[in-house]
């Protein structure tokens, strides 16, 4: 019985190899052929990473005892003959749980100290210094002993309601959230922050990340679980349950996390198992879950084709059991494939549209090289055949030429040298106010403006006065980048007038659209802050917490604009060096064609061929790099066993078709530990 979701990641899996495959082919070509600049080499790299690295985020986020582990083992650890993550009765995860796979750390459980937020560094931070995780090998031959480790993640701790409130678990003025008083005056808390599974299962191999929560709306939760998991995840699951339909907290959960626009979600209506009455017909039990499904799509203000019942319990079971007609009566296939459906033709149509836009990009910067290889060869030709029946003086005078051109034509390096010291000049403008410092120094005004007192009127306030300016940051990169264009524009004509150049200046780039991730960070936070969890950034140990993860999103962005200006202005230099050194060759060429030809005149005839050859050569080249990339964009766009993307189904990210991608960068750097410093 082959789970839905896990084939479908399968065959995205397949595809990814099979793309990056026909990526490397194009790569190794032009490299054997000394055709690969340095920019087009760091992008091959940078897209092969993409491919082969990139992780694919679906967090479960729901009430306490909605089902979201027992539904994550159903689809994910159904292989296992057992139920592998805690999910029974009384069994409450403490602490975000990621499964994920990373295959240059140990498999095995990874956990973070609960006192650890004690301290001021970011889950992030902690994510680079392995020595803080306490760590657990898992054996993977047996499965009991693996979910025996497996229950750590539901281990607490018995304290004083005073280490409680230092740990952020307490809270006077809110006692309502509090977790229960025991009759000895203690309280249970949370003995980890964070855990972390790395697990070579099949899936998660593939790249999935999958996030376990526990319930959210709790005094304990960590801001960034809030703040830097959830909105970075590509995918989350809210979970309901059938037996006591959407109360007041999953609804304040649902408006809190869960409401902004970037996230693709799903709703899931578990535990409709519990509807089934001995009393009632099939017919009259699925009308009742029916019912359900519209008053739930009702109170969360989303189409009812968005909810989807089932029985993560009776799923589960029935796969463990091989039993087919349970697992329909679970209804988890449905679910199953909407999820497919709405997740990974987009991941691959996302990955696919960068190859493909990429290649296409480096085969006609390659085709102006080629052309322009070709230009030089066929006035060699010309000059060649201009020869035959001439004189040796005629010759010798012709050489004198070559030489007197080849002397002007370096007259043009002085001038090159002058551009390249002005557009360098002009990069470095561009890039000083997108750099970390300049990132951190406006965070730390934002600090310096709320002066310790970050009531949540005037701190949303100062923050989002943080993303106007930070805006006005990207647009002023856009600007300066913008007179880099027109600057090249200029040069690169006068330079082709005065020195037979054809150099074209790259198409501008748009880096404005990055200003939507900084959209999206501010919706999040803002909504953050004006949560009723805002109190806790009252508490000092959380405020550089939320400062350091705030620091470590925004540059993420950053990073990305930096990049690609960095990027495109290097391709640009790039067509320079490249058509400096075919011409310079070319003199060189023509230079020793020449000289032959003087001391044997019988040597007319092979300096022709030669340059006929080499002319074919270049032609070889063109159509073998046609080749090669038209492979790559038919195993690109070949959707055999993914599926389209859905067409409206989900509201997912589709408003703002580059932000996954760019949310897949975070995600990288999140899942495998390196991610960024504050
Ligand atoms: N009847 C029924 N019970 C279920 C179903 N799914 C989960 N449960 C039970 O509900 C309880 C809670 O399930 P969990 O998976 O631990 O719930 P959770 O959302 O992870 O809860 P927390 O970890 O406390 O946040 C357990 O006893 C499960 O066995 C279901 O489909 N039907
Ligand atoms: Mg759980």
């Amino acid at each position: 019985m082959l789970p839905t979701f896990a084939s479908h990641l399968d065959a995205l899996g397949q595809w990814r190899a099979d793309t990056d495959a026909k990526l490397a082919s194009l790569a190794r070509f032009a490299r054997e052929h000394d055709l690969l600049d340095d920019a087009s080499a760091e992008w091959f790299e940078a897209m092969r990473h993409r491919l082969s690295g990139e992780k694919l985020m679906v967090a479960f986020v729901a009430e306490f005892s909605r089902g979201k582990s027992e539904l994550i083992n159903a689809i994910f650890f159904s292989d296992k003959g057992r139920r592998m993550m805690p999910a029974s009765a009384g069994r409450t995860t403490m602490c975000p749980v990621e499964l994920g796979y990373d295959a240059e750390e140990p498999v095995g459980l990874s956990l973070l100290p609960i006192e650890t937020r004690l301290e001021a560094a970011s889950l992030s931070d902690y994510r680079r210094h392995a020595q803080a995780w306490h760590w657990i090998a898992l054996d993977l031959a047996d499965p009991d002993a693996m979910a025996t480790s497996l229950g750590e993640v539901v281990r607490t701790r018995r304290v004083s309601t005073e280490e409680a409130a230092r740990l952020g678990f307490w809270d006077v003025s809110r006692p309502e959230d509090n977790p229960p008083l025991q009759a000895d005056g203690l309280v249970e808390v949370p003995v980890w922050r964070h855990a972390r599974i790395n697990l070579p299962h099949p899936l998660l191999k593939r790249g999935l990340v999958v996030l376990d929560t526990p319930g959210l709306n709790a005094i304990g939760t960590e801001p960034e679980l809030t703040l830097g998991l959830l909105p970075q995840a590509h995918a989350t699951v809210f979970i309901l349950g059938a037996d006591t339909g959407v109360t007041k907290s999953d609804l304040a959960i649902w408006r809190d996390h869960l409401s902004g626009p970037a996230l693709a979600r799903y709703v899931a209506l578990n535990k409709i198992d519990t509807l089934v009455d001995p009393l009632s017909t099939p017919a009259e039990v699925a009308d009742v879950i029916a019912r359900q499904c519209d008053s739930v799509a009702q109170t969360l203000e989303i189409p009812a084709a968005h909810v989807f019942p089932i029985s993560a319990r009776q799923a589960l079971a029935a796969r463990l059991n091989g039993d087919e007609a349970g697992l329909g009566a679970s209804r988890l296939g449905a679910f199953e494939q909407a999820l497919s459906d709405g997740l990974l033709p987009r991941r691959r149509e996302n990955l696919a549209e960068a190859a493909v836009q990429g290649a296409q990009r480096f085969q006609h910067q390659l085709g102006r090289r080629f052309g322009e290889m070709r230009r030089l060869y066929a006035d060699q030709l010309l000059e060649l055949r201009g020869l035959r029946g001439k004189s040796t003086g005629k010759v010798q005078l012709m050489l004198q030429r070559v030489q007197a051109e080849a002397t002007e034509f370096e007259q043009c390096t002085a001038r090159l040298q002058a551009m390249r010291s002005v557009h360098a000049r002009m990069l470095k403008d561009v890039l000083k106010e997108l750099s970390s410092d300049r990132l951190r120094g406006e965070v730390d005004v934002l600090q310096q403006v709320l002066g310790g007192s970050w009531l949540p009127l005037g701190a949303r306030k100062a923050f989002i006065e943080l993303c106007g300016r930070l805006r006005g940051l990207i647009e002023q990169a856009q600007a300066r980048n913008d007179e880099v264009h027109a600057m090249l524009v200029a040069s690169f004509a006068k330079l082709n007038a005065e020195f037979g150049f054809s150099l074209v200046a790259e198409v501008p780039l748009d880096v404005r659209k990055y200003a939507e991730d900084l959209n999206l960070i501010e919706r999040n936070y803002v909504q953050y802050l004006g949560l009723s969890q805002a109190f806790r950034l009252a508490q000092p140990g959380f405020q550089e917490q939320f400062r350091r993860m705030l620091v470590s999103r925004l540059r993420v962005v950053f990073e990305t604009v930096s990049n690609d200006i960095e990027l495109w202005n290097k391709t640009a230099s790039a067509q320079v060096d490249s058509q400096l050194r075919e011409r310079r060759r070319n003199f060189k060429r023509r230079y020793e064609s020449l000289d032959r030809i003087q001391s044997a005149s019988s040597e007319l005839d092979t300096r022709l061929q030669e340059v006929q050859a080499q002319d074919e050569r270049v032609l070889q080249l063109q159509t073998r790099l046609a080749t090669l990339v038209d492979e790559l964009t038919a195993q690109a766009r070949a959707t055999a066993g993914l599926g389209e993307p859905a067409a409206s189904g989900f509201e997912t990210a589709s408003g703002l078709p580059t932000e996954i991608e760019h949310l897949s960068l975070d995600l990288n750097s999140l899942s495998v530990s390196t991610a960024p410093d504050a």
